[in-house]
């Protein structure tokens, strides 16, 4: 083989390996946004990286029981030009309480889905998504309780898919980044708010599951810039709502924010990683255990709170195309 044939050869391959590393990150969202405002955060976080080519999403979920959320998440979607995205409920068991904003932003903002009954089972939306999908090419990112994983699980074989819910997981699903739990031991709400679909979707859970603890996000504080968006903007609204638009932890985006640009080798500066197998009693307490054979890795600090509270506040600030 000649020079030429090898340079080409090369150029090839970096060509290739580009065209690779600029696919945009498949996603499946879940949230309970109600309770916290960092799920609006997370959802701005989000967008922004659609916006930028690093990511698609191909669903989203709405895991706790708040009969506005979902309008919510839909009007947040509307706001930012992607009113079409499939939004599923949690048709089965799940946690509610009272909302600073949903209802405000439901009602302020325009969208389509005008109650949760309206939307499908967020399982079953799931498994449709999934079965549509390369093999081991979608992340799935939770940045609430784990019932909608639990639930999707414990699927069936049907119309949509020959697998059940674990074997398909197994099949789609790279990896699930999930902000919950708090390390080494705890007792966080995403766990314990559900903590039977959080036993369950853990143990179960067939693939790597990255988990965000309560111990990265609570030092992240972001939302003060809000008081420069647009006063249109359904953010910077659900932030005044919540806390008059002060910093505010940041649990939520950083789940995003790492399922995104983390999970092929990104983010090495921002945080680092430890391998192991995390536990959750029937309680909701749950337990690290540091094992270099685990399928679980945690989030530790490395880059400075103030620094990843950068980044991400930058990427909240996004307003539509
Ligand atoms: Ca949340």
């Amino acid at each position: 083989m000649n020079i030429g044939k090898i340079l080409i050869g090369l150029l090839l391959l970096a060509y290739i390996g580009a065209a690779a590393a600029n696919e945009p990150v498949a996603v499946i969202f879940d949230t309970d946004i109600m309770g916290d405002v960092d799920d609006v955060g997370s959802v701005a976080t989000l967008v922004a990286l659609v916006n930028r080519g690093e990511a698609k999403i191909l669903a989203m979920g709405v895991c706790s029981k708040g009969s506005e959320s979902v309008q919510c998440l839909n009007a947040l979607n509307t706001w930012f030009g992607m009113p079409d995205i499939g939004i599923g409920v949690n048709k089965g068991e799940g946690f509610l309480r009272d909302s600073k904003y949903n209802r405000q932003i439901a009602e302020e903002f325009p969208h389509k889905l005008k109650s949760a009954d309206e939307a499908p089972s967020a399982a079953l939306l799931y498994r449709k998504v999934l079965a549509g999908q390369a093999d081991g090419s979608v992340v799935m990112i939770s940045v609430g309780q784990l019932s909608n994983m639990s639930e999707l699980l414990k699927t069936p074989a049907d119309e949509i898919s020959p697998l059940n819910g674990k074997e398909l997981v197994s099949r789609k699903i790279k990896a699930w980044v999930c902000m919950g739990a708090k390390f080494p031991q705890g007792k966080e709400a995403n766990i314990w708010h559900h903590a039977s679909a959080a036993v369950y979707a853990v143990k179960e859970w067939p693939t790597p599951i990255i988990f965000s603890g309560f111990e990265i996000g609570v030092k992240i504080l972001t939302g003060g810039k809000l008081k420069e968006a647009p006063e249109s903007s359904p953010v910077r609204r659900a932030y005044q709502l919540y806390n008059g638009i002060r910093p505010h932890k940041s649990w939520d985006q950083t789940a995003v924010l790492y399922g995104v640009r983390g999970i092929d080798g990104g983010l090495k500066e921002m945080w680092d990683t430890e391998r192991g197998v995390c536990t959750i009693d029937a309680d909701g307490t749950n337990h690290w255990q540091k094992n270099h054979s685990g399928r679980h890795l945690i989030l530790k600090e490395k880059q400075a709170p103030a620094e990843v509270a950068r980044v991400i506040e930058e990427l909240m600030m996004e307003e539509p195309k």
